[in-house]
């Protein structure tokens, strides 16, 4: 067949066969089936929000088709074509939409917002971007494994506008990762029309900034998408390295279908409406002969009994019984703990050196634990521990990255995703600003979301005392403490960094490991020199008395320890937290049943710390023990300051001692 062009759709057939173009036109046909079916449910209540792709049909087919099988892709909200195109059963989409347990979130997500290993398909968070770099740590895993596979990853257009999207580009330029990121460009952003999105031409052009090449790319013309993503696929598996296809396209209904599309101007609308991907498809292959109408029709009615048998499998299944326990287990990856015990040769050595240690054995149990962070290769990180480790496990698994918190966070994920560990440096705990969103939204719900565990660590060296202000100073456990799905553990003394460090790394969920700059290299002990873990949500008790409790952790200990040393008389129990998230809330219990005075001290700024959580459950748990109200010792409610007058009025260490000594005389 030759070049025909039709509403301005190129049409070459680029030698595919009959089979091929006819396969390509059925893979369009099911998703609009699907979808015109989802619109009448929609307007009859029965399904909540649909997220419509008609009009861009081609685009995920083209390149789902290109694809192998065992390639992930991670597709956006209008993306059905994926999931129709990798064959998922669809009564389990159906399930997915109408919250049933036989979709893939147990009803704890709508839409599209779901990932499934057995179809390797990714599903995305509503902030969009994170998707990116998600991509770059599956594509990082598959260039580590050198096995030649591409992944391919979504954005709209108006995604391209987050820093997830640039910090991705960017990694994966770097790293010349195996990523094919692909655009749709659709003309608008909810009600935002691209030239409020961005100034320059075309959004392809990006790719030059970064070093990429890139594509721009007919997405209303199916034959192409294909052929050219099958192509750029195969020269990506040989050749490793990312590409951005810009896709031209445009998206026919509202953002969703409940906000309309009466800002896109008529003229626009009816331009593309000319420009269906279907209709100019399927006139093209039957004006070539290719597409009988008998065949159209016995190609719609299979597609029809489809939707409907098994629409009809969903609608019968109950909707789901809530039970608590399922929910409350679901949030970790279950990991059970197996004591490995140090040998009994220990060695005096630093905080810093126990952590360093630790990472390093680590490493060497582990050959796909790769560690990420700025200056951590050749450098060996701002606080030198991971000084040598280049020259043990090379650049490959001790990566220098750009600064782009947040992509790399998500590389991590992406690690995760495709069976690896990842342990990533915040070069100073105030940066995870700059990775938040992934933390608390990706890694932190992922599991519960759809079992999808996030194998990852983020050491976090953190606190004050270091006359550092207030960007390099900061304590920001309670960011992490109060979302479900992050662990976070925050040890005091070199012996539990190393053995909790270790366990950190074992455990499949994500970690926050917080590290005291200030304890680095101030706080020694004899630690055995071989691997060893610890388990979490065990706190220490350091000292043992009858009339008050101490709960405190971080340098907080050492600040307590001080004044335990100075003052003998004092006759207190001192917890050691260690794990704040799990806390060990019997050890707190015991203790204060004991003492019937409880005094916590905290080194972050005291709303909405750690500390407030700690003093209610005592109230609510052991009130009939109290002798005195709970209190709690805290820095004061302004940013940490410089100067070394200012920071000491600030940190709760210059007020502890007078406030456990008046609790004492309660
Ligand atoms: C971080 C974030 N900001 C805003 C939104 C709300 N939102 C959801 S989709 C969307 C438009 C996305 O446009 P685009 O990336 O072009 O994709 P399209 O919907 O056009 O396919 C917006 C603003 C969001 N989900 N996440």
């Amino acid at each position: 067949m030759s070049l025909i062009i039709k509403n301005n759709i190129e049409f070459n057939t680029n030698n595919l066969d009959n089979e091929m173009l006819l396969k390509l036109y059925k893979s369009m046909l099911k998703p609009r089936m699907i979808e015109e079916k989802m619109l009448i449910l929609l307007r009859q209540g029965k399904i909540s929000k649909w997220f419509s792709g008609i009009g861009q049909e081609a685009i995920a087919i083209g390149v789902t088709m290109a694809l192998d099988k065992e390639e992930y892709i991670l597709p956006m909200h209008r993306n059905l074509g994926v999931f129709t195109t990798r064959e998922i059963p669809l009564n389990r989409l159906f399930g997915q939409w109408q919250g049933k347990a036989s979709g893939f979130t147990k009803g704890r997500d709508r839409s599209f917002h779901f990932g499934t290993q057995d179809y390797k398909i990714v599903g995305m968070i509503s902030h969009l971007g994170p998707q990116l770099g998600v991509a770059d740590g599956i594509a990082l895993a598959n260039l580590l494994k050198k096995n030649n596979k591409v992944t391919a990853v979504f954005t709209g257009e108006g995604g391209t506008s987050e820093g997830d999207f640039h910090e991705a580009l960017n990694v994966a330029s770097v790293w010349q990762l195996p990523v094919l990121f692909c655009i749709e460009n659709n003309g608008y952003g909810l009600s935002t029309p691209t030239n409020e999105q961005y100034y320059c031409k075309d959004l392809a052009d990006r790719g030059k900034g970064y070093g990429i090449e890139s594509h721009i790319i007919d997405g209303n013309n199916v034959i192409e998408v294909y052929t050219e993503i099958n192509a750029l696929a195969e020269s990506i598996r040989k050749n490793p390295r990312p590409v951005l296809i810009e896709f031209k396209t445009f998206r026919m209904r509202g953002h969703e279908e409940a906000s309309g599309t009466k800002y896109v101007p008529k003229e626009l609308m009816e331009e593309w409406a000319k420009k269906d991907p279907i209709e100019n498809y399927q006139s093209y292959l039957r004006d070539h002969g290719v597409l009988t109408e008998e065949e159209e029709v016995k190609m719609k009615e299979e597609i029809m009994q489809e939707i409907h048998d098994n629409l009809e499998i969903a609608f019968n299944e109950e909707f789901i019984d809530p039970n608590l326990t399922d929910e409350l287990n679901d949030v970790y990856k279950s990991f059970v703990y197996q004591q490995i015990k140090g040998n009994n040769i220990t060695k005096e050595i630093r905080l810093v050196d126990a952590i360093s240690e630790g990472l390093k054995q680590s490493m060497q149990r582990y050959d796909d634990l790769v560690i990420m962070g700025q200056d951590i290769a050749e450098y060996g990180g701002v606080f030198k521990i991971t000084e040598g480790f280049v020259e043990e496990f090379g650049k490959n698994r001790v990566r220098n990255t750009p600064i782009c918190e947040s992509a790399i966070v998500e590389t991590a994920m992406g690690l995760s995703i495709a069976g690896m560990k990842a342990v990533m440096e915040m070069q100073f705990s105030d940066f995870v600003t700059s990775g938040f969103n992934p933390i608390v939204n990706y890694l932190a719900k992922s599991h519960y979301r759809w079992s999808q565990h996030a194998d990852v660590v983020i050491r976090m060296p953190c606190g004050g005392g270091v006359s550092a202000g207030p960007f390099h100073s900061q304590t920001n456990e309670a960011w992490f403490t109060k979302t479900p799905g992050l662990k976070v553990i925050y040890p005091a003394f070199p012996y539990d960094a190393k053995g909790l460090l270790a366990t950190a790394i074992e455990d499949p969920n994500p970690v926050l490991f917080f590290e005291h700059k200030g304890l680095y290299r101030s706080i020694r002990q004899d630690v055995p020199t071989e691997y060893y873990n610890l388990p979490f949500g065990k706190a220490s008790t350091l000292r043992n008395g009858e009339a008050i409790t101490i709960i405190t952790y971080g340098a907080g200990v050492h600040w307590a320890l001080e004044v335990l040393n100075d003052n003998a008389n004092i006759n207190a129990d001192l917890i050691d937290l260690r794990s704040l998230q799990p806390l060990d809330t019997k050890t707190i219990y015991a203790s204060v049943k004991k003492t019937g005075k409880a005094i916590i001290l905290q080194e972050d700024s005291l709303f909405g710390g750690i500390s407030s959580d700690i003093s209610s459950l005592i109230m609510e748990n052991c009130f009939e023990y109290l002798d005195a109200p709970v209190k709690r010792v805290a820095s004061i409610e302004t940013p940490i300051p410089f100067a070394t007058q200012l920071e000491n009025q600030y940190l709760a260490k210059g007020r502890f001692k007078n406030e456990l000594l008046s609790l004492l005389q309660y």
